[in-house]
């Protein structure tokens, strides 16, 4: 199966456990927004944890409880970001954002129990025979999700938003390595931390593919731009926020990331050829059009 298929049926595998999972919830309507705001996306994260773990010999049945975990926090993430308190965005995936369908404190609310129910996910026993391989998934998660990772690189850039000065290579790497990078590794360590293998090529791997896929963001924000009204200018760029593409340049930017692609790649070579479906995850990331 390529990469396309493959992450296309575990992009239906997740939306149906998560489905089932929200079932048991009952129909008040923070659980019918928490179900809204968990369907659809690419699902790489929780492809990543899949494939992690495939690579580790985890069994599907038990994999897929983390890999919906990470679905779970990241839709989470993304509904506190619509909201105008954050980002104050209008429509998410093609759809109105929750707090424009319901109102801010169903978004709120659905956020926050879809973030627990991420944890409630790795904690269950379905996810994994072991107490203290849970509790793993769970602490590092946590460590993940909040102020020493996403929370902290969205603070970072709340802060640089009211910043006098643009932000500089190195602090916007930071700043992105906790607000994408930490759940992308989270993702990609989950399968090895499962079977209690050591997990460092995994977050070598990782820290790459989510810069990488920062740098794409940032070059499908101006380019996304650009096709909209005829200029080059990007959502971040044209409020004076540093970007990686205004840091360095168009040309620049994409080369960076197809450095950071064979960098991800070479990571895995302790996996031999089991690790192709990573790879090309890594590869996807920097040719994704969404
Ligand atoms: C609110 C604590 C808190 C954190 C929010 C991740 C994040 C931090 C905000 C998202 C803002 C944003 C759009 C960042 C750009 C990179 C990104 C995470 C894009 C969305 O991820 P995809 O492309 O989304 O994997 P899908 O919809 O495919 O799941």
């Amino acid at each position: 199966m390529g990469f396309q298929d493959g992450l296309a049926e575990a992009a239906r595998t997740i939306e149906d456990h998560l489905r089932h999972v929200l079932s048991d919830l009952g129909g008040l309507p923070v659980v019918q927004a928490m179900g809204y705001a968990a369907a659809g996306g690419k699902r790489l994260r929780g492809y990543l944890v899949l494939e992690g773990a495939r690579i580790h010999g985890i069994a599907p049945a038990q994999a897929i409880w983390p890999a919906c975990a990470i679905e779970a926090i990241h839709a989470y993430s993304l509904v506190h970001d619509d909201l105008p308190c954050m980002d104050d965005d209008d429509m998410r995936r093609g759809m109105p954002t929750v707090h424009r369908k319901w109102d801010e404190a169903t978004a709120v609310l659905a956020g926050d129990a879809l973030q627990t129910l991420g944890f409630e996910l790795v904690a269950c026993p379905d996810c994994h025979p072991d107490a203290v391989v849970r509790a793993d998934l769970a602490l590092s998660l946590a460590r993940a999700a909040g102020a020493r990772g996403m929370v902290l690189g969205q603070a970072l850039d709340m802060a640089a938003e009211q910043a006098d000065t643009p932000l500089s290579l190195d602090q916007i790497t930071a700043l992105q390595a906790g607000k994408t990078g930490a759940l992308f590794g989270w993702s990609a360590e989950a399968g090895a931390r499962m079977a209690r293998a050591d997990i460092a090529p995994l977050t070598g791997y990782a820290r790459a593919l989510g810069l990488a896929f920062q740098i794409a963001d940032d070059i499908l924000d101006v380019e996304g731009d650009a096709a909209q009204m005829g200029k080059a200018v990007g959502k971040d760029a044209g409020r004076g926020k540093a970007t990686f593409v205004s840091l360095l340049g168009m040309d620049g930017a994409k080369r960076r990331a197809e450095s950071l692609v064979t960098e991800a790649c070479d990571c895995l070579s302790v996996y031999g050829s089991e690790a192709g479906n990573l790879q090309d995850a890594a590869r996807f990331v920097i040719s994704r059009r969404t």
